[in-house]
């Protein structure tokens, strides 16, 4: 069992990388040199989720649940491809202010998570019955069954994540960011479980305040990685100093941090055996190194399907080289 731990696009792409990579491979890791690597479980951040139109939205795991599915969107990494926009529409013509773009088939998973979690079901449940419909065949694993909303401080105040990301497009400068609810929120069993079994965990290039960051304050979370003594693995989001996507660079200078692979990797300093970073950074590997782990210097850059499958392969072989 390999368990990536995701959020956003980037986490959704190498987790993506890592299930085309592992699945075909029933025999055994290969050359990836892990014993058993087929098995690929994907703990996601949920802390993005919000309510909207009355229905539960969970961007991050949908994300997944679509690229996974081979449905996302491939322009913008998340929603459906070729999805429609008439439900908006008509929210448009009602005088809704339709900031957040949901497609049609996008409303269809909304609506049927939504009656499933008033009808009792846990998002571990949902989560596992969607993607089991749409064959699927790698665990996702929401981080916790708790609401937790991530809320970003501002200079004009607090905002609740998707307002900070989507209706006012992460212009705001980061001040801090709280993670509301985490104290009630718990490992669930399903990824309890899936650490202990697995053979390496990765962490994707997901930005590391908001997508790794609440899977990490779980409470219990970090004991449970600690735990396990399967080579934990990180991959850089910042490459030359810049997110690849979306705003963690910025969030981190905000926070009093450098955007570098240093800094992310200093964030998830005494959980780590191995850093991933790419070539443009190679001048930082010593620096790296010197918080305590090794450090893999290769092409991060996810272009397509290839640099997917050749990202997982190198996170993978690497793994197989650190056990801890
Ligand atoms: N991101 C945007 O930048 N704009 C959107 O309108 C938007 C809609 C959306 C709908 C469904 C979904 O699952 C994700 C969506 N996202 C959108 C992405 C999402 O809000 C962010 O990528 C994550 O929350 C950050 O990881």
């Amino acid at each position: 069992m390999i368990v990536a731990l995701a959020g956003g696009v980037g986490g959704a792409k190498l987790s993506d990388g890592l299930y085309r990579t592992l699945l075909p491979t029933q025999q055994g890791g290969g050359e990836t040199g892990l014993a058993h690597g087929r098995e690929l479980a994907v703990v996601v951040n949920v802390a993005d989720d919000f309510t909207l139109y009355g229905l539960r939205i969970s961007p991050d795991v949908d994300t997944v649940l679509y690229t996974l599915a081979g449905i996302a969107n491939p322009a913008t990494g998340w929603g459906i491809g070729g999805d429609t926009f008439a439900t908006l529409e008509m929210l448009r013509r009602y005088g809704e202010d339709t900031w957040f773009l949901l497609g049609d088939r996008d409303f269809a998973t909304h609506l049927l998570r939504s009656e499933r979690l008033r009808q009792g079901w846990t998002p571990t449940a949902v989560t596992h019955a969607l993607a089991e419909a749409l064959g699927v065949r790698a665990a996702l694993l929401p981080m916790c069954d708790e609401p937790v909303a991530t809320v970003v401080l501002t200079p004009d105040g607090e905002l609740a994540f998707q307002e900070y990301f989507v209706r006012r497009r992460q212009a705001d400068e980061v001040r801090g960011v709280r993670f509301e609810g985490i104290s009630e929120a718990r490992v669930t069993p399903e990824v309890r479980q899936a650490i202990a079994e697995a053979e390496a965990i990765i962490f994707c290039p997901s930005n590391p305040i908001v997508s790794i960051g609440p899977i990490l304050a779980v409470p219990g979370m970090r004991e449970a990685l600690a735990a396990s003594r399967a080579p934990k693995i990180a991959v850089s989001p910042i490459v030359g100093g810049r997110a690849l996507k979306g705003p963690a660079d910025r969030m981190l200078v905000g926070l009093g941090h450098e955007a570098s692979p240093v800094a992310v990797a200093a964030l998830y300093r005494g959980l780590l055996d191995g850093m991933v970073i790419d070539q443009q950074d190679a001048s930082l590997a010593g620096l790296v190194e010197g918080l305590g782990m090794r450090v893999l210097v290769t092409d991060t850059i996810m272009e397509d399907d290839a640099g997917r499958a050749r990202l997982a392969r190198a996170v993978l072989a690497f793994a197989g080289t650190s056990r801890s």
